[in-house]
């Protein structure tokens, strides 16, 4: 038995949607709920169980909805109210369940409550949200936003600036005051009502600030302050989650997780507890934006390619870290990230499809639960950036024309470069269904650029290939619901001092499951299934050599 409660989230493998991205069902260019609808068949065929729907609330789309202007209504173009309860019925038909992304962090510069609070220093929305005066004529502390920039915006109809850990048309909630978290908690039990089955939590570990708003040490530029020492995994985050738990989410069978920017190991044992006090599981971001050893330009702005044993050191600190305390997310990309196969694994035409599969294995047969992001599951690549007009993600843009155009740190050749490699614009190219114009995701003008490449990569090629990556996704996810070893059973790593294998074992009731996958294009040393009595699950070879693994080879053996 494992140590860990049995719960169906922790048995289930989630599907990211980025909606305006997805499917495009009226022809604007722009995805919306009944192109979501329309695509179940699809997602029933993967196998997924949950899918994570990036916000599809009004806003005024600064940063594509993570900007909200009204948290009980649906943004236009993504479609009505009717739609949403159309499609949330549908995919329970189809026995996926449906987890909203809850933004309250913040929200758009645009909602009531800021509208109402600017107005004046005695409104009462005032401290709905986070104002300070001036410190010696200027900004209260020297933070960076993540949007590039002070953290702070002037307001001269109150003569005070308020706090904006992202772009300027996302302010800061005040969750020291109990009237936003009365706000927040009925909103999210009338969402409940509805019959949705969970939350995503954006920048959930920033709700709780540091009360004495010191400056933060230097970054890179010399210029703006570190803030996350003192947004991230403030003193009351635990106590607002625990009362967001008695006051919602213990009350219905619902999954959460918690994206916990600046969350360390720790940090996530209370938030993810075993005792279900706080939130079901977290994501963190060791792996990805902390990805590349070291700083090539600036900031997460970096091309340098990651290595195997970082990633390792990495993922296996948080499996046995993690183990029988809390439970653990499990993804390589979203809507943040770059294509896992161009960042991690080989895009190249003779490589793709062996190193996708073979970082789907190494993810898919870890403790936690799996994470697939739309086009991952047949390979979806980067795209390649010419110029900044070629962006449309605010972070990249600012960025650009801070450390470019302003501070002229970085020459353009290599912010492209850096664009090109970890830029989240990327993950936001439109989902690429067949080889027809727009790849099928639009009969208009696409809001943004397809991937030239979706002539050959699209998941109508994959579903007429038996060998294709969508199908090899599909397997990982049947065994997971068919192999409680893959769940719950007990993580050990495995070769830890090997530079090309990632090797580890996971035992569960006196049987072992044994993974190891080659992350190089070279054969790599490898005896473990040598003479080993077993069944192999899943394989993206078919034919094996004693002692080797071959070019971005995967095995899995049950034994
Ligand atoms: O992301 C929070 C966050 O930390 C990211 O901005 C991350 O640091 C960065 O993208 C790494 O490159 C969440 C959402 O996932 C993101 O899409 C939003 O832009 C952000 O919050 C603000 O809501
Ligand atoms: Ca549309």
């Amino acid at each position: 038995m494992s140590a860990e409660k049995h719960m169906w989230w922790k048995e289930a493998v989630i599907y990211q949607i980025y909606p305006r991205s997805f499917s495009d069902s009226n022809g604007d260019g722009i995805g919306d709920l009944n192109g979501i609808t329309s695509r179940l068949d699809y997602l029933e065929k993967l196998g997924i169980d949950v899918i994570w729907l990036s916000p599809v609330y009004q806003s005024p789309n600064d940063d594509n909805g993570y900007d909200i202007s009204d948290y009980r209504d649906i943004m236009t173009e993504f479609g009505t109210m009717e739609d949403f309860d159309r499609m949330l019925a549908e995919a329970h038909k189809h026995h996926i369940k449906i987890v909203m992304d809850l933004v309250v962090n913040h929200t758009s510069d645009e909602h009531r409550w800021f509208v109402e609070s600017r107005k004046s220093k005695d409104n009462p929305y005032r401290d709905y949200y986070i104002w300070k005066d001036p410190k010696d004529g200027r900004e209260p502390t020297n933070w960076e936003s993540c949007f590039s920039g002070s953290a702070w915006k002037y307001d001269e109809t109150t003569g005070q600036y308020y706090l904006h850990c992202f772009s300027p048309k996302q302010p800061d909630l005040n969750w020291e005051n109990p009237k936003v978290r009365d706000e927040v908690f009925d909103m999210m039990n009338w969402w409940c009502e509805k019959g949705i089955d969970g939350f995503r939590m954006d920048v959930i570990s920033m709700i709780s600030k540091e009360q004495s708003y010191p400056d933060g040490p230097l970054k890179d530029d010399g210029i703006y302050g570190d803030m996350f020492p003192y947004v991230c995994n403030g003193p009351r985050v635990h106590e607002f989650l625990q009362e967001m738990n008695r006051r919602v989410l213990s009350k219905y069978d619902i999954m959460t997780v918690g994206e916990a920017a600046g969350v360390t190991l720790e940090e996530a044992k209370k938030y993810a507890n075993e005792e279900g006090t706080e939130l079901g599981m977290v994501f963190h971001f060791e792996h990805t934006d902390g990805a590349s050893e070291g700083r090539n330009v600036i900031g997460k702005w970096n091309y340098q390619p990651p290595r195997m044993p970082h990633i390792r050191q990495i993922l296996n600190k948080w499996q046995t870290g993690l183990e029988g305390k809390a439970w653990g997310s499990l993804y390589w990309d979203n809507h943040d990230q770059p294509r896992v196969v161009s960042r991690f694994g080989n895009d190249a035409p003779q490589w793709r499809v062996l190193s996708a599969k073979m970082l789907a294995t190494v993810l898919h047969m870890m403790k936690g639960t799996p994470y697939v992001y739309q086009g991952e599951e047949f390979g979806m690549t980067n795209m390649h950036f010419a110029s900044v007009e070629d962006c449309n993600d605010i972070e990249a843009v600012n960025a650009y024309n801070q450390y470019v155009v302003e501070q002229k740190i970085v020459d353009e050749e290599t912010m492209l470069k850096c664009f090109d490699a970890v830029s989240r614009d990327n993950a936001r190219t439109p989902m690429q269904w067949d080889d027809s114009e727009n790849a099928g995701f639009t009969s208009g003008k696409p809001w943004f650029t397809v991937n030239p490449n979706y002539k050959e990569i699209n998941a109508a090629a994959a579903l007429k290939d038996p060998d294709s990556i969508f199908y090899y996704y599909q397997k990982l996810i049947s065994l997971r619901h068919s192999n409680p070893i893959i769940v719950y059973g007990q993580f050990r790593p495995l070769l830890e001092d090997s530079e090309s294998v990632y090797a580890y074992e996971r035992t569960l009731d006196g049987r072992t499951l044994t993974v190891a996958a080659n992350w190089t294009e070279q054969e790599a040393a490898c005896d473990l299934f040598d003479g080993l009595a077993g069944e192999e699950i899943i394989s993206n070879y078919k034919e094996h050599k004693t002692g080797v693994l071959q070019p971005y080879e995967a095995r899995v053996v049950l034994h």
